[in-house]
């Protein structure tokens, strides 16, 4: 697989972290198609959540602890917009910041938002091609017992407390899939597609819910891995435990691999979970999924590449 293409799936910062890695073994045959579900316009500002945490991570700029967000922050325009009373409720530190104006305003003078990410991708030194899935909006939208909330209203501002009843993708039935997305799943060296570890239903979901994606996916006529985010029952990160339990599907690795079921060819597992995938109908690969350094980060990458190889081979039924 020395000289062929790679193309990811990826939400947030779970995501990212193994886009990070892939990164690095791949570098610049890797495509990175971002989840733009979770945008918002929050201060006058159009923010793109999970496409500038995997700019950030792969930039290396972001920070470790919080995930989201740049390394050596400060917090001086959060701490004066709360002096007049602005809203605060989200986040904005100032390096941060520099990112949502200037897309705000190169959007503004009708660029899209692939070209942008591009242009900020190259400025941070990032060899991968980082792809949002559209340049249209759209929107997730949970859907609580007494309201609807935009997702970050949902996510950060009520803490995921209200129960999840639906998630829904507003402006999705009319969102075009990227030629730039299109291009990369036809391509000729193409040899896999990896599903990051990210939260299938608020972060992948959006991104196969672009008309055309997934008949584009099935037609590359690669292996497509998914990376389940569960990990010894529960949730890597964010509330993916949370939200399963409130739509009534255990949080398992067996309902991860019903709700890829008919678009994956492997699954990835951590291994803590190997008493969880007898019966599985799909190829399995057992490997340490929690990444907590560069060298988990790459050490997963590399099996995640490995187990693809295995797939694309005549024989790869064995690995079920
Ligand atoms: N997450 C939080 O929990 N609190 C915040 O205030 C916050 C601000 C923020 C600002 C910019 C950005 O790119 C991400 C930010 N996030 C914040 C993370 C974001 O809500 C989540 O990472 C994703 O949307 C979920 O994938």
């Amino acid at each position: 697989m020395s000289s062929s293409r790679v193309v990811a799936l990826c939400g947030g910062v779970g995501g990212a972290k193994l886009a990070h890695g892939l990164q690095h073994v791949l570098g610049k045959r890797l495509n990175v198609v971002v989840n733009m579900a979770d945008d918002f316009t929050h201060l006058g500002l159009h923010i793109s959540p999970d496409l500038d945490t995997v700019l950030y991570t792969l930039g290396g700029l972001n920070d470790l602890q919080r995930g989201w967000g740049r390394a050596d922050e400060s917090w001086n325009f959060m701490e004066a917009l709360a002096q007049v009373g602005g809203e605060t409720w989200f986040a904005l530190g100032d390096r941060d910041l520099a990112l949502h104006v200037e897309r705000t305003r190169r959007r503004a003078g009708g660029e899209r938002l692939t070209t942008i990410a591009d242009d900020v991708a190259r400025r941070f030194g990032i060899s991968a091609k980082i792809l949002p899935v559209t340049d249209d909006d759209i929107r997730t939208m949970v859907v609580t017992p007494s309201e609807e909330l935009a997702f970050q209203r949902y996510f950060v501002e009520r803490r995921c407390e209200p129960v999840v009843k639906q998630i829904r993708f507003d402006g999705a039935a009319s969102a075009r899939m990227t030629p730039e997305v299109r291009a990369a799943l036809g391509a000729d060296d193409l040899q896999l597609i990896v599903i990051c570890p990210s939260n299938p239903y608020l972060s992948i979901d959006p991104i196969l819910s672009v008309p055309g994606l997934r008949d584009a996916l099935r037609a590359a006529g690669v292996p497509i891995v998914a990376v389940s985010p569960i990990l010894g029952g529960q949730a890597v990160k964010g509330p993916t435990r949370k939200i399963m339990d409130e739509l009534g599907i255990q949080p398992t690795t067996a309902a991860i691999a019903a709700h890829y079921h008919g678009l994956i060819d492997g699954l990835v597992v951590d291994s803590a979970d190997a008493a969880e995938v007898t019966g599985l109908d799909v190829a399995v690969h057992l490997a340490p999924t929690l990444m907590t350094d560069m060298a988990s980060k790459i050490e997963l990458a590399e099996q995640v590449v490995a187990f693809g190889e295995r797939l694309s081979m005549p024989d790869a039924q064995s690995e079920k």
